[in-house]
This record gives structure tokens, C-alpha cells and sequence, in this order.
């Protein structure tokens, strides 16, 4: 039997406030299936820079998978099941993913979440995403499960009001948080992603958001 403390690796379940919670490295054990399937994603659907209802740029790169894909534009922001650069349906969501959002929502507590959206968000070194609330989905019991892969991040956990004071939650790869109940409505956003290598991705970071939209 070896202890937890020697097994640096080894899953672990950490509550961070009343309806979120860390999974540390729980997708590291999909990893090679995740990167394959988030692959085939982007070669159906390219990852792109979408525009802000305001006129800006966004800095991280997205696309998405599953029936339905969040977008920005100047007429707002939106689920379509339609990619507008295609035409074309989203990507199916792969079974890869699907499994691993249900597993990891049921760990913290959230049986029986099928996701309908899954959004990739790319950042490379110093892009960052400012505080918002995800409020463009239909029912807010419903939960988040987000998945970070490459490089780390420090992600903001803000409050129910924008300038609520935040606090720093470090993200690293194959790092799961599922955000529901009193959690769901929170501020939230990514401080500028430091330069570095990872392993298997390289300079960036990407993160997986599932959600059931519809
Ligand atoms: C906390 N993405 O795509 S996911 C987003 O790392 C987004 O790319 C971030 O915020 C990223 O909208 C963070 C984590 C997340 C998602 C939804 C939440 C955290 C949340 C909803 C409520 C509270
Ligand atoms: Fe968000």
C-alpha cells in the first residue's frame, strides 16, 4: 500500500467553494485519446478568432464540437448549431469527450450530465480571458466542466457581482473543475498564460468546456 504523498500522479477530488469543485490530473489518464479526438476537431472545425458584440478581436482561439457551439458576433453572442465559417454542422462530440464529462461531473457529485456543447478555447502565451459569467445557457442547474490541457494557467474565481474580489485558483494539465449550483453564475476568467513548453502541446494551453447549452 503506498501512501497518497508518494504518489505525485495520483488523481485527487478538492472542494473549492459550495458548488465547485477541482478534480487535480483527472484527465491525465485520457490524455492521449483527448489530444487525438480534440485533433480531429479542430481539422472539421479550425480554431478561429471571434468577434465581440463590441467590434474586438478575441484573443482565444475557439471552436467547438457537439449539437451545439457557442459564438460571438456583432449581433451577440449565442449557441448555433451551425458553424458559421462552414455552414456546416459542428464536429459530433467525440465519445472521448462525452465519457470524460460525465465522469468527471458524477466525481463531484453532478449524475447523469450529457453535454450538448463542447467549446475549445486555444491560448497561446499572454492571452488571457477577462472576468464574465457564462449565462447563455438554458438551465443553470444544469453544470460546467471544464478540462485544462498544456501549459498552466491561473484561473480567476470571482463572485456574483464583477468586482467581487477574486481569488487565484492555479490550473494545470489534466486538471477538471466542475462548476454547479451556487457556483454556476460566479465571475470568472484567465489570467495571461506564462511562456512555456509543454510536453505534449507545445506553447500553448487549451481548455475544454462542456456544457449542456440547450
Ligand atoms: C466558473 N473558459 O470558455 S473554464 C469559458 O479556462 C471560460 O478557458 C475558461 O470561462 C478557460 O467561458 C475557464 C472554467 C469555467 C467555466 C464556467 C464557469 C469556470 C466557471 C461558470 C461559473 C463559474
Ligand atoms: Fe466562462
Amino acid at each position: 500500500m503506498t501512501l497518497d504523498l508518494f504518489e505525485p500522479d495520483a488523481p485527487s477530488l478538492e472542494p473549492l467553494e459550495p458548488g465547485a469543485m477541482v478534480l487535480r490530473r483527472f484527465a491525465c489518464r485520457h490524455e492521449t485519446a483527448l489530444l487525438a479526438a480534440v485533433q480531429g476537431v479542430i481539422e472539421q472545425a479550425p480554431l478561429r478568432f471571434l468577434v465581440t458584440p463590441g467590434g474586438f478581436r478575441m484573443s482565444v482561439a475557439m471552436t467547438n464540437c457537439g449539437a451545439l457551439g457557442w459564438v460571438s458576433d456583432r449581433t451577440g453572442y449565442r449557441y448555433d448549431a451551425i458553424d458559421p465559417d462552414s455552414g456546416r454542422r459542428w464536429p459530433r462530440m467525440p465519445d472521448a469527450f462525452l465519457l470524460l464529462a460525465a465522469e468527471a461531473a458524477a466525481a463531484a457529485g453532478f449524475e447523469g450530465f450529457v453535454p450538448d456543447a463542447c467549446l475549445v478555447n486555444r491560448y497561446a502565451p499572454g492571452t488571457r480571458l477577462s472576468l464574465h459569467q457564462d449565462r447563455n445557457e438554458r438551465d443553470f442547474g444544469q453544470p460546467i466542466v471544464s478540462v485544462s490541457l498544456g501549459l498552466p494557467a491561473v484561473f480567476l474565481f470571482g463572485g456574483a457581482q464583477r468586482d467581487d474580489k477574486a481569488r487565484r485558483v492555479p490550473l494545470a494539465h489534466g486538471d477538471v473543475v466542475v462548476w454547479g449550483g451556487p457556483a454556476r453564475l460566479r465571475f470568472h476568467g484567465v489570467l495571461p498564460v506564462k511562456e512555456g513548453e509543454h510536453p505534449l502541446l507545445g506553447g500553448c494551453r487549451l481548455n475544454l468546456t462542456f456544457r449542456r447549452a440547450g
